[in-house]
C-alpha cells in the first residue's frame, strides 16, 4: 500500500473537522491565529507534497543500445520498457506513461529513441536531429534529463555532450526554461574486463570508471569543479558547476548486476520539483527515501507548530496542535506504505502504549495523542510545541519506517540534550 491522493482530500476535510471541534477552549482571535498560522500550512504541506503531486517527466536521450530502457527499468525497479538490440526504425521521440497502480503512482518518461542516429557519415550527431530534440524539450517540459552514454564509447562520443549542451543554451536562453541535465555513464561494467565486477570487489575496475568520469568532467566537458556525491568515494559520481550537466554518474543497468541505480534516483530526487517527488520515490518502493520524504515532513511540521509560541494571547492547551500531529503521522504511516488513513495512527499509537478502542473516532484519536507527549507549563510556548512535534514525528517514523518503536521521550531527550 501506499498514499492515494485521492484520499487526501477527504482525510484534510476529516481533520480539518477534528481541528475545528478542539478549539472551544480558544478565544476568537486565538481560534483564528491557529487556523491560518499553523492548521493552514500544515495542510498547505500536504496538499503540496501529496494532493497536488504529479508525475515527474523523465527525458532520457543518448544513441541506441546504450542502456536507456535499461536504465528506466533499473530506476523504476520493475521491467517496464522494452530492452534489446534491435536498431530503431523510427527516429522520433517516443513519450509513454508507466503506471505504478498498486502504489497509487505514475511517471511519464520521454525516449528520444534513435534521434540520435540521424547522423553524418563521420558520425556526428546532426544539428537536424539536436534541433528535434531541442523542440520536443519545450514541448515536454521534462523534470530532468538523462542522457545516457555507454561507459566505452564516452572518448568517442564527447562531442555529442559538446553539442547537446550547446543547443541547450541556446535554448535557455530562449525560452528561460532551466532543466537540470545529468551524463548518466551507464555499462560501467564492460570497461576492461566484464567479468570483474562489481568495482567495489576489482580496483582496476573502480580505476577504469574513474578514469573515464574524469576524462568525461575534466577534459569533454571542461567543468571546473566537480564534488564528490559521496563523500567516501569518488567511484559513483559527481556533482558539477557546469551550467548544463549538472552531474555525472557511473551505472550498470544490466537486469541482475545493477550498480549505483540508488545514487542515480538520490540525484534525480534532489533535482525534481517537491510536488513530483511523491510519486517519483512511491513509484520505486525504496523505503530509505520515503523515510527522507518523511524526515522533510517532521521538520516542516515542527517548525509549523513552534508557530503557535507567536500566538498574540498565549495559547495554554497543546489540545489544539493535535489535528496537526494526528495529519503527521498518518502521512509518515502512508510514506512507509500503509494505508494512507487513521487506522495508521491508531497501530501506531497503540504500539506506543495508548490503546484506543476502535469504535472511538478521529477526535478521540486525537485527544488521546496528549498521553504520548505530556508538556508541562501553563503556556505553550513555540518551543515546547515544536520539540512535541518532533517528538511524536521521529517516534512514528521509527515505528513505521525503523520497525523498531522508540518512544516519544526518547525524542524529546535528544532535543534537551541538544544532539
Ligand atoms: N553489460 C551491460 N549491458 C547493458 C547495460 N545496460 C543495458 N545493457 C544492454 O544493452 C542492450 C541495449 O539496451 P537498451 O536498454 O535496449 O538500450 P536503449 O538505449 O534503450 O536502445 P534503443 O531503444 O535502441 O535506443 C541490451 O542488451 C541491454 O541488456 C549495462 O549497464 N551493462
Ligand atoms: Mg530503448
Amino acid at each position: 500500500m501506499a498514499i492515494d491522493k485521492n484520499k487526501t482530500e477527504k482525510l484534510i476535510q476529516d481533520i480539518d473537522d477534528v481541528f475545528d471541534n478542539f478549539m472551544f477552549s480558544l478565544t476568537p482571535p486565538a481560534r483564528a491565529f491557529v487556523k491560518r498560522s499553523v492548521m493552514g500550512p500544515a495542510i498547505d504541506e500536504i496538499k503540496h507534497l501529496i494532493s497536488e503531486s504529479r508525475p515527474p517527466v523523465l527525458f532520457i536521450l543518448g544513441r541506441s543500445g546504450h542502456g536507456k530502457s535499461s536504465l528506466v527499468n533499473a530506476l523504476a525497479n520493475k521491467h517496464v520498457a522494452e530492452v534489446g538490440d534491435v536498431k530503431p526504425t523510427t527516429s522520433s521521440t517516443v513519450p509513454y506513461d508507466i503506471s505504478f497502480p498498486e502504489r497509487y503512482s505514475s511517471w511519464q518518461i520521454v525516449d528520444s529513441r534513435g534521434i540520435f542516429e540521424t547522423t553524418h557519415p563521420d558520425g556526428a550527431v546532426s544539428e537536424n536531429a539536436l534541433q528535434t530534440v531541442s523542440t520536443d524539450i519545450v514541448k515536454y517540459k521534462p523534470d530532468v534529463i538523462m542522457h545516457v552514454v555507454s561507459a566505452t564509447e564516452v572518448r568517442n562520443l564527447a562531442p555529442d555532450l559538446r553539442h547537446f549542451r550547446r543547443i541547450y543554451s541556446e535554448l535557455k536562453e530562449k525560452t528561460g526554461m532551466s532543466v537540470p541535465i545529468l551524463v548518466v555513464v551507464n555499462k560501467a561494467d564492460t570497461l576492461g574486463n566484464p567479468r570483474e565486477w562489481p568495482p567495489e570487489t576489482y580496483s582496476h575496475k573502480a580505476a577504469l570508471i574513474r578514469e573515464t568520469l574524469d576524462y568525461l568532467a575534466d577534459e569533454a566537458l571542461q567543468v571546473r569543479d566537480k564534488k564528490q556525491i559521496d563523500l567516501h568515494t569518488s567511484l559513483r559520481g559527481f556533482i558539477t558547476d557546469d551550467e548544463s550537466y549538472l552531474g555525472i554518474i557511473p551505472t550498470c543497468a544490466l537486469e541482475g548486476e545493477f550498480w549505483n541505480i540508488e545514487t542515480l534516483s538520490f540525484f534525480i530526487g534532489k533535482h525534481i520539483p517537491l510536488n513530483t517527488l511523491l510519486d517519483f520515490y512511491q513509484a520505486q518502493n525504496r523505503k530509505n527515501f520515503l523515510r527522507q520524504i518523511s524526515s522533510h515532513l517532521i521538520e516542516r511540521f515542527s517548525k509549523i507548530a513552534g508557530g503557535i509560541g507567536a500566538a498574540p494571547i498565549p495559547i495554554a492547551d497543546i489540545a489544539v496542535l493535535t489535528p496537526l500531529q494526528l495529519l503527521m503521522i498518518m502521512t509518515i504511516g502512508g510514506l512507509s506504505c500503509r494505508e494512507f488513513d487513521q487506522e495508521t495512527a491508531r497501530e501506531y499509537m497503540a504500539a506506543a502504549g495508548v490503546n484506543i478502542g476502535m469504535a472511538l473516532g478521529m477526535r478521540s484519536a486525537a485527544k488521546y495523542l496528549l498521553r504520548l507527549v505530556p508538556v508541562g507549563g501553563w503556556a505553550l510556548s513555540g518551543t515546547i510545541a515544536s520539540t512535541a512535534t518532533y517528538a511524536l514525528g521521529k517516534s512514528a517514523e521509527s515505528y513505521f519506517f525503523g520497525g523498531k518503536l522508540q518512544s516519544p521521550d526518547y525524542f524529546k531527550k535528544e532535543i534537551e540534550e541538544g544532539k
